[in-house]
C-alpha cells in the first residue's frame, strides 16, 4: 500500500490561480471541460502532474492548442511545460449514475450532486487535488431543463439562459480562492425554502434550502437554525458571511452528515428534514448542530483552510468546538456538555484504546477518508476547549481573531493555530502540543489525604499516557484540571475552584485550613479529556451527586457510582445497589434541577461503556448486571418514576429546551417502569406510542417495547412500518430500533432484516441504520456463536464493492478483539482475515482491516 507521510510535505510544484469548468450534464454521461491557468511555483523543472481517478482524457490543450505532449502515469496526467505560466485544457466524460461510491459527481434520487472532500474532485476532472492549491472558480452548467430545472454551484450566480433541445444553462462565479475539495455543483428538480439575512455590516444574503417539493414543509427548522448560527458567529467570533447567496441542498444518499462547500452546502437529508411527526428532539438538535457546523466552516475551513490532510483537525476540531458552544448557548450548557462527553466516551475513547488509535494530527495514512474520525473531530474539539480554558474567554477571542486575520485566504496548519493561541494568550503551549502528536487517552490518578492535625489536605495527582500503535512510550501531557474540595460533614465548599495545570507525571497540591474530611471534585466540566481514577468512596460519590455545584461533576459522580456498582456486579456476580438507588431517588426529588439534567443523570452507563472498564469484556454478564440494577431502580423507585412520568405527560408538543427536557425524562421514566417488571408497562408504552403527537415520544415508546417480546411490540412495529413506509428517514429508525434491541434474538432479527425488501446497501443511511446500529449493540453483536461477526463481515464485503468509504467506517467494531475472551477474539480475527482475503478489496478497507489485525 502507498503510505502518505506528514513529514514528506512539499509545497505544490504548480499553482492554479484560475479554473474554468464547463459541464454538459447528464446522469448517464457528463462531459467536463476544464481550463486551468497554471503557474510554476518557484524554480524547478518538474512537469505538471494532475490527479485523476477513473478519468481518461479525450483532449488535452496547452495554451489553446491540442497537444499530445502528455502521458498518463497511473491515474495521473503528466504534462511537461516549458514556461512559467500556461493554460491547460482537458476534456473527460464521466458517468454520475454509475458512481456508487458517492465521491465526485453522482446521482441521488434524480438529483446530480457532488462530494469532493477529501479527494473526490479528481473523479470529476484532472487537477492538483490537494488543499493547498487555491483557485478562483468559474463554472458553467448545461442540462436538460425539465429534469434539472435548478442549477447551482459555488459562489454567486452570474447569468443563465435557455439552450437548444430543451436544455438550459447557468454560470456561477466564486470570488474566493478555494481548494478543490470545496467545489460543488447541484442539478435537479428542487424547490426552495427562502429567507434573507442581513449581516451586521449590512450585506443582504439570500438564503435558500433546496429539497424535493414534497419535503419543503420539513425545512423550517434548518432555516431557522441557519439564521441563528449566522448571528451567533457574528456575536461570538466576529465572523460575517461574505457572499450574496447561501444555498443548502439536501440529498438522500450521502457518505457523511454534510459538506461545507463554499456558498453551497450539501447535506444528508437526515440533517435537514424535520417536523414533529417524523423527527425526534435528538434529530432536531442534530440538524441545528450540523447546519451551524457547516456554516461555521465558512471561516474555520473555507476562508482559512488546511495545508494538507494531516491538518484536518485544524478545521474539524475547531469547528466542532464552535458548533458545541453554539448548541450549548441555545439551551442548557450542562446537558450539552454531558451529551458531548458521552459521545466522546462512546466513540473516541475506544478508538484511542484500540488498533486504529492515531494522534489528532496523524503522521501517516493510506486512505485519508479513514481519518474522518472521532479523534480528529471530537478529541480535536477537546484540544481547542482546553486551550480556551487555559487562555480564558477574552484572550481566546483575541487569539481566534488573530488566527482568522493572519491566515485568511491561506492554507494553514495546526501549528499556526497554536502559535496564535500562544501569542494572543501570552502563554507557553510548547508542552501542550503533545496533545497533537501523542495518541491515547491519559489516565489520571487523584487521591486526597487529610491531615486533621495540621488542617491540611493534600491532593496527589499523577498521569500516565498509555502506549498506542507506533507510540510505545509517551511524555506527560498538559492537563487543565478544574478542581474543588467540599467538606464531607457540612457540605461546605472548603476551597474555591482551582484550575490546576498538571504537566508533569506527578504533582501534589496542598490546601490549608481544611478542618473536616474533604471530598474531591475533579475534572469539573470535564476540563480535560482524560480518565480519572480516585480513592473516593461510594458515600463520597453519592454526596457529590447531590451537592456538587458543578452540574457536570454532579452527573459524573453519579455515573462513577453507577459504574463502580456495575463493575462490582460483573466481577462478583452481585453488588449492593442501595447507594445508587438512594442517589437516584435524591436526584429525582430535587426540584431545583432541570428535568433534562435529571434524565441524563439517572441514566445508567451503556453496556459498552461498562465493557470499556473491563480487562476482558463479558457481554452477557455485563448485560445481566446492568439489567439487574435497572430492575432494582425500577422497583424501588416505581412511585417516583410514575410521578415523573405523569408530570411530563400532559404537555403538548413544543420544541423548547423545557419541553425537550420533559420528554426526555418521560422516556427515561417509562424505561424504568418497564424495567421494574410492572405488568402494565407494555400497555403504558403502547398508549404513549399510539397517542404521541411527536416522534420523540413515539420512538421512546417503541424503544421501550423493543426490549421485550410483548404483543404490543409486534403491533407497534407493524403500525410504525405502515405509517412511515414512504419516509426513508423514519424507516431508518424502524431498522435501527430493532438492531439496538436488547432482546435475546436480536442477532437473528438483524440477519432477517438484512433480507427485508426495504433494506439496501446502496443508501449509506440505511446501511448504517442496520449494520452500524447492530455493531454497537454489545450483547447482540458479540453473540457467543460468532454470528454477529460473520454478519458484519458479509455486509462489509458486499458494501465495499459499492461504497468503500462507508464500508470502511463500519469496520472498527471487529478490531476490538483484544478486549474479548479467546474464543471471541479468534472468531473476530477470522472475519478480519476473511475480509482481507477478499479479491479486489478497496484500499479503504485494506487499511482498516490490516491495522485492526496488528
Ligand atoms: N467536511 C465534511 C467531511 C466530509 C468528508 C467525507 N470523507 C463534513 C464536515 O465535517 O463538516
Ligand atoms: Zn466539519
Amino acid at each position: 500500500p502507498t503510505v502518505t507521510r506528514r513529514e514528506e510535505y512539499r509545497a505544490p510544484d504548480w499553482m492554479v490561480p484560475e479554473i474554468t469548468l464547463d459541464f454538459d450534464l447528464g446522469a448517464e454521461a457528463t462531459r467536463v471541460r476544464a481550463t486551468l491557468t497554471v503557474e510554476r511555483n518557484g524554480p524547478h523543472d518538474r512537469p505538471l502532474r494532475l490527479d485523476g481517478e477513473g478519468l481518461a482524457p479525450e483532449r488535452v490543450l496547452i495554451d489553446g492548442e491540442a497537444s499530445d505532449a502528455w502521458r498518463m502515469d497511473g491515474g495521473t496526467l503528466e504534462i511537461a511545460l516549458a514556461g512559467e505560466r500556461h493554460e491547460i485544457g482537458t476534456e473527460v466524460v464521466i458517468a454520475p449514475e454509475r458512481n456508487t461510491q458517492l465521491m465526485g459527481l453522482y446521482a441521488s434520487g434524480g438529483i446530480l450532486c457532488t462530494q469532493c472532500e477529501a479527494e473526490g474532485f479528481r473523479r470529476i476532472t484532472f487537477f492538483p487535488d490537494r488543499p493547498d492549491v487555491l483557485s478562483r472558480y468559474r463554472v458553467t452548467m448545461t442540462a436538460d431543463k425539465a429534469r434539472y430545472p435548478v442549477l447551482l454551484a459555488n459562489g454567486d450566480p452570474v447569468a443563465s439562459g435557455d439552450a437548444e433541445d430543451g436544455r438550459h444553462w447557468a454560470k456561477w462565479h466564486d470570488p474566493f480562492p478555494k481548494p478543490s475539495y470545496l467545489f460543488a455543483l447541484v442539478a435537479g428538480d428542487l424547490a426552495a425554502n427562502r429567507d434573507t439575512f442581513t449581516t451586521r455590516s449590512g450585506r443582504t444574503v439570500d438564503l435558500a434550502i433546496w429539497v424535493r417539493e414534497r419535503d419543503l414543509p420539513r425545512t423550517d427548522h434548518a432555516l431557522r437554525a441557519l439564521k441563528t448560527a449566522m448571528t451567533w458567529d457574528e456575536q461570538t467570533y466576529g465572523r460575517e458571511y461574505d457572499l450574496d447567496v447561501f444555498n443548502i441542498v439536501a440529498v438522500d444518499d450521502f457518505n457523511f452528515g454534510a459538506m461545507e462547500n463554499k456558498g453551497l452546502n450539501i447535506f444528508n437529508s437526515r440533517y435537514i428534514l424535520a417536523d414533529p411527526d417524523t423527527a425526534t428532539d435528538h434529530d432536531y438538535d442534530g440538524i441545528a448542530g450540523v447546519v451551524a457546523h457547516e456554516y461555521f466552516h465558512n471561516w474555520s475551513g473555507n476562508r482559512v483552510t488546511c495545508r494538507d490532510w494531516f491538518q484536518l483537525s485544524l478545521k474539524e476540531g475547531f469547528t466542532v468546538f464552535r458548533d458545541q458552544s453554539f448548541s450549548a448557548d441555545q439551551g442548557s450548557h450542562a446537558v450539552k456538555r454531558i451529551e458531548d462527553v458521552r459521545t466522546l466516551r462512546a466513540a473516541q475513547f475506544p478508538e484511542d484504546a484500540g488498533p486504529l488509535a492515531h494522534p489528532v494530527r496523524p503522521d501517516s495514512y493510506q486512505e485519508i477518508s479513514n481519518f474522518y474520525t472521532a479523534t480528529i473531530y471530537n478529541k480535536g474539539a477537546e484540544l481547542i476547549r482546553m486551550m480556551a480554558t487555559i487562555l480564558g474567554e477574552e484572550k481566546f477571542r483575541r487569539a481566534t481573531d488573530l488566527y482568522f486575520d493572519r491566515f485568511d485566504g491561506t492554507a494553514a496548519t495546526c501549528e499556526d493555530f497554536v502559535t496564535c493561541m500562544e501569542e494572543a494568550g501570552e502563554v507557553d503551549l510548547i508542552p501542550f502540543r503533545r496533545w497533537y502528536s501523542q495518541a491515547g487517552t491519559p489516565r489520571v490518578t487523584a487521591t486526597v489525604r487529610h491531615e486533621p492535625g495540621s488542617a491540611r489536605a493534600l491532593v496527589k495527582l499523577s498521569q500516565r499516557v498509555p502506549p498506542t500503535p507506533g507510540q510505545p512510550a509517551k511524555q506527560p501531557m498538559v492537563l487543565p484540571l478544574r478542581l474543588k474540595l467540599f467538606g464531607a460533614e457540612t457540605g461546605q465548599e472548603l476551597a474555591p475552584e482551582e484550575l490546576v495545570l498538571l504537566s508533569d507525571e506527578h504533582a501534589e497540591i496542598a490546601f490549608e485550613g481544611v478542618t473536616e474530611r474533604p471530598v474531591l471534585s475533579i475534572n469539573r466540566g470535564f476540563s480535560a479529556p482524560v480518565i480519572v481514577e480516585t480513592n473516593r468512596t461510594a458515600a463520597d460519590l453519592a454526596f457529590l451527586s447531590a451537592h456538587d455545584d458543578d452540574p457536570f461533576a454532579r452527573y459524573e459522580a453519579m455515573q462513577q457510582l453507577m459504574l463502580d456498582t456495575l463493575v462490582a456486579g460483573v466481577t462478583h456476580g452481585r453488588a449492593d445497589h442501595a447507594d445508587v438507588v438512594e442517589a437516584v431517588r435524591h436526584t429525582l426529588a430535587d426540584e431545583t434541577l432541570d428535568p433534562a439534567f435529571i434524565a441524563e443523570a439517572v441514566l445508567l452507563p451503556s453496556e459498552s461503556f461498562v465493557g470499556d472498564q473491563m480487562e476482558v469484556v463479558d457481554p452477557d454478564t455485563i448485560h445481566r448486571a446492568r439489567e439487574t440494577l435497572r430492575r432494582d431502580l425500577g422497583r424501588m423507585l416505581e412511585g417516583e418514576w410514575r410521578r415523573a412520568y405523569e408530570r411530563s405527560r400532559a404537555n403538548r408538543f413544543e420544541y423548547s429546551p423545557a419541553a425537550k427536557g420533559a420528554r426526555r425524562l418521560k422516556s427515561v421514566a417509562l424505561g424504568y417502569i418497564d424495567a421494574s417488571g410492572a405488568p402494565d408497562a407494555a400497555s403504558l408504552a403502547f398508549v404513549q406510542f399510539e397517542h404521541a403527537d411527536n416522534m420523540t415520544d413515539r420512538q421512546g415508546a417503541l424503544t421501550t417495547l423493543a426490549g421485550g417480546t410483548s404483543k404490543e411490540w409486534v403491533a407497534a412495529l407493524d403500525i410504525f412500518y405502515n405509517r412511515y413506509s414512504d419516509n426513508a428517514l423514519v424507516l431508518d429508525k424502524w431498522f435501527s430500533t430493532q438492531a439496538l434491541s436488547s432482546r435475546d434474538d436480536a442477532a437473528e432479527q438483524v440477519e432477517e432484516l438484512a433480507r427485508h425488501r426495504d433494506f439496501t446497501l446502496a443508501n449509506p443511511n440505511r446501511a448504517r441504520a442496520l449494520i452500524g446500529a447492530f455493531s454497537v449493540n454489545q450483547r447482540a453483536f458479540h453473540h457467543p456463536s460468532g454470528r454477529g461477526y460473520r454478519f458484519l463481515a458479509d455486509q462489509l464485503i458486499a458494501l465495499d464493492k459499492l461504497n468503500p468509504q462507508t464500508a470502511a467506517k463500519l469496520l472498527p467494531p471487529l478490531g476490538r478483539w483484544r478486549r474479548f475472551d479467546q474464543k471471541r477474539a479468534r472468531m473476530m480475527r477470522e472475519q478480519l482475515q476473511r475480509i482481507l482475503a477478499t479479491p479486489g478489496l478497496s484500499k479503504d478497507m485494506f487499511e482498516q482491516a490490516s491495522k485492526s489485525l496488528e
